[in-house]
């Protein structure tokens, strides 16, 4: 069975004391704007760092019709091929998601190793992943990745042995012991994480009853573990893609009841970022940890307003939230890291997202904004007035 992405760098990387040096592939379709595919190709360079890797070069591969084999032109990655290896690049990285047996003809054709932008982003969470539920998560997206490649991985065995259909062929008796291993391991790591979710849930019960819960959540490096920092005092941002990957909830207070009864606070959550084409194998893996989201009172969906994808990446952000199962809750948008724009840019974005609250993490600037939407979303004790006559029950009848 194939080891893990993450290994495979470790061991360039220790081989040859430099941070592995990677040349980026997309495919543009007659229908793809040159300069979409251009975004898509600086996130697969951010994405490739945050791996601990260097993007040396970069392609667009202009092509009508998929090919089956190799996915781009045998051709044109042939060509891409010498350019790759003139710039030192050991590895291909290609922004689209690939077969196993795509992969494995494209490193034949080409004698370079490729990967695709799923191994890819598995390879990053599995360095992030801390806790034992987010490394079992990681695990199980990598294993059920693996699985539906396992077959192709000994197609030219198989052939060897006499072609589609042979039993008990030297590739087929392999294929089976790995694919029935990795189904066992799935389902050791199903059983693992429906326990892991049994306690959460406990925890989460057990959790300060009575106070709303509240989750932050959007597109990665949007600013959502600094926002909680900013309202809770907690919380480590980082300049990198999927920092964060396990759960974090802190109490945050909001401000004095009117009347000044009581001070009135919610627990933030902030958890895993999404991005564009986020591996469907992480979303359903990462299910206990985004159940936290699904269950939360309402959702704060946070955005780099300075980005400019800002839009594809809200539209992202919108269809995740969709697929993971949040449909009802009360949401505020939450434009971010406004500092970065200059004041017209603020007033369009004002006038795009009416609702929207514009925020500085660093600078705490619009964050009572945020605390003013979340008072008034919950329900606080009931206001003291004064009682009127008919409410005093006093009784027409004398003691005795
Ligand atoms: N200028 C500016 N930078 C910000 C702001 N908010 C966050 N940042 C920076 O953006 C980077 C990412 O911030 P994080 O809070 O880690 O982002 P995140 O959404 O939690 O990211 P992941 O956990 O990786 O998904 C950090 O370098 C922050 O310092 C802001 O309002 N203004
Ligand atoms: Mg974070």
């Amino acid at each position: 069975m194939q080891g893990s992405f993450a290994r495979i760098s470790d061991t360039l990387e220790a081989m040859t004391e430099r941070p592995t040096r990677c040349f980026l592939l997309a495919h543009q379709g007659p229908q793809d704007r040159e300069a979409d595919i251009g975004e898509h190709l600086d996130e697969l360079g951010e994405l490739t760092r945050a791996c601990g890797m260097e993007p040396v070069g970069r392609e667009h591969l202009r092509r009508a019709v998929i090919d089956a084999r190799t996915f781009y032109g045998k051709g044109q990655i042939e060509t891409v091929a010498g350019e790759a290896r003139r710039l030192e690049a050991v590895l291909l990285l290609c922004d689209d998601e690939l077969s196993g047996s795509q992969v494995r003809n494209i490193e034949k054709t080409t004698g370079m190793t490729c990967l695709d932008r799923t191994g890819l982003i598995l390879a990053i969470f599995e360095q992030r992943a801390q806790s034992r539920e987010a490394k079992a998560q990681v695990e199980l997206a990598r294993y059920e990745y693996e699985l539906p490649r396992l077959k192709g991985a000994w197609t030219h065995l198989e052939r060897q042995g006499g072609g589609v259909g042979l039993r008990g062929g030297p590739g087929e008796t392999q294929i089976e012991v790995d694919r029935r291993m990795t189904r066992l391991r799935i389902s050791q790591l199903k059983k693992e994480l429906q326990h892991l979710e049994r306690v959460r849930e406990t925890q989460r019960q057990g959790r300060a009853p009575g106070i709303p819960r509240i989750s932050l959540v959007g597109y990665t490096n949007a600013g959502k573990t600094s926002l909680l920092r900013a309202l809770t005092g907690e919380g480590e941002p980082q300049d990198m893609l999927f920092a964060t990957l396990d759960t974090t909830t802190r109490k945050a207070w909001l401000g004095w009841d009117e009347g000044a009864i009581e001070p009135r606070h919610v627990l933030v959550s902030d958890t895993v970022g999404f991005i564009r084409k986020l591996p469907h194998q992480l979303v359903a893996a990462f299910r206990s940890t985004l159940s936290e989201v699904r269950t939360a009172d309402a959702l704060l969906v946070v955005a780099d307003a300075a980005s400019p994808e800002l839009e594809d990446q809200l539209k992202v952000v919108g269809a995740t939230l969709h697929d993971i199962g949040c449909k009802d809750q009360p949401r505020l948008l939450i434009l971010n890291q406004v500092d970065r724009l200059p004041r017209p840019r603020r007033l369009d974005l004002k006038r795009q997202h009416p609702a929207a609250a514009l925020t500085c993490a660093l600078t705490k600037e619009g964050l009572d904004d945020v605390r003013g939407w979340l008072m008034e979303l919950i329900p606080g004790p009931p206001k003291p007035r004064e009682l009127e006559a008919w409410e005093l029950h006093e009784t027409s009848e004398k003691p005795d």
